[in-house]
């Protein structure tokens, strides 16, 4: 019997008793439905083929490969590797594997033209500690910004690229690092829920359009601290044969970072639009 719970008030849902293999177009909608109620949906106990992984994720939009080549599956290009090839054939771990997702609270894609609407992770093996993801509320953040803040931010769009104003991109090669910034308005209406969120990335945003850089900066600062609100948080603490999907329109994510590098912790990943408008 298909068992679904409530992992925190705003963001989570865990579900229990289901194969992904196996579901049908109801359940599939009853499981949608709550993936958009809780922004993140957990699959417990999986048993998944990369082509089952492949076929589940494709009932939620279009995969696309990540820009990040390097950690490409060999023979599934839409299927990124977390985890895998953590160390340096010197024997020194390459922080930018074992730290990805870590740097900071996050959403997937907002340097690209259309944002991803999801990402899906697969557990393949898992650290004894530490190791989890962290979610929290857009829609929650966008909620908390002062009336004043709200007005300000209408009409207000943000410059994004992979590396932010770091230029953090040592996953990506050479000539992938120079892309043209992808502009989206800081307050987004989700598409399918109608709800206003604060769509914000303090990592990849270059700048605020039409600010000075000190304006920039100072809103960029301002918008950071109201990300991340107390009650909102769900921390995915994993198990080998969960399948997690988060919703990138309305969820905050970071990876703890924190797990004994010397153990695995490997997912397969994959990144997900929506399906053009057919209607
Ligand atoms: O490994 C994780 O927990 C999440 C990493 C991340 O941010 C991502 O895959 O987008
Ligand atoms: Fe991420």
């Amino acid at each position: 019997m298909i068992e679904i719970r409530r992992m925190t008030p705003q963001v989570g849902a865990l579900v229990e008793g289901v194969d992904v293999k196996a579901i049908d177009d109801e359940t599939f909608a009853t499981l949608y439905r709550t993936w958009l109620e809780c922004n993140v949906l957990v699959v417990r106990g999986q048993a998944l083929a990369i082509g089952d992984f492949l076929a589940y994720s494709r009932r939620f939009g279009l995969l696309e490969p990540h820009p990040s080549k390097s950690t490409r599956h060999p023979d599934c290009p839409e299927v990124t590797l977390l985890g895998v090839n953590k160390f340096n054939p010197d024997g020194q771990l390459n922080m930018a594997i074992y730290r990805r997702g870590a740097e900071g609270w996050h959403t997937d894609g907002a340097y690209d033209e259309v944002p991803f609407k999801a990402t899906q992770l697969y557990a393949l093996a898992i650290p004894s500690r530490g190791g989890d993801t962290l979610f929290a509320s857009m829609y929650a953040a966008y909620d908390a910004l002062p009336a004043k803040l709200k007005q300000r931010l209408e009409g207000l769009q943000g410059a994004y690229v992979y590396g932010g104003r770091r230029k953090r991109a040592d996953l990506l090669n050479p000539e992938d690092r120079n892309r043209k910034p992808a502009l989206h308005p800081l307050v987004r209406t989700h598409p399918e829920t109608g709800r206003k969120a604060l769509y914000f990335d303090p990592g990849k945003i270059l700048r605020v359009e039409g600010l000075d850089a000190t304006e920039s900066d100072a809103l960029i600062d301002e918008l950071a601290g109201y990300m991340i609100q107390p009650g909102t948080e769900y921390h995915h603490q994993w198990r080998t044969g969960d399948i997690v999907i988060w919703d990138n329109r309305c969820s905050f994510h970071k990876a703890a970072g924190d797990y004994p590098p010397e153990e695995d912790r490997i997912h397969w990943r994959v990144s997900i639009k929506e399906h053009a408008v057919t209607h």
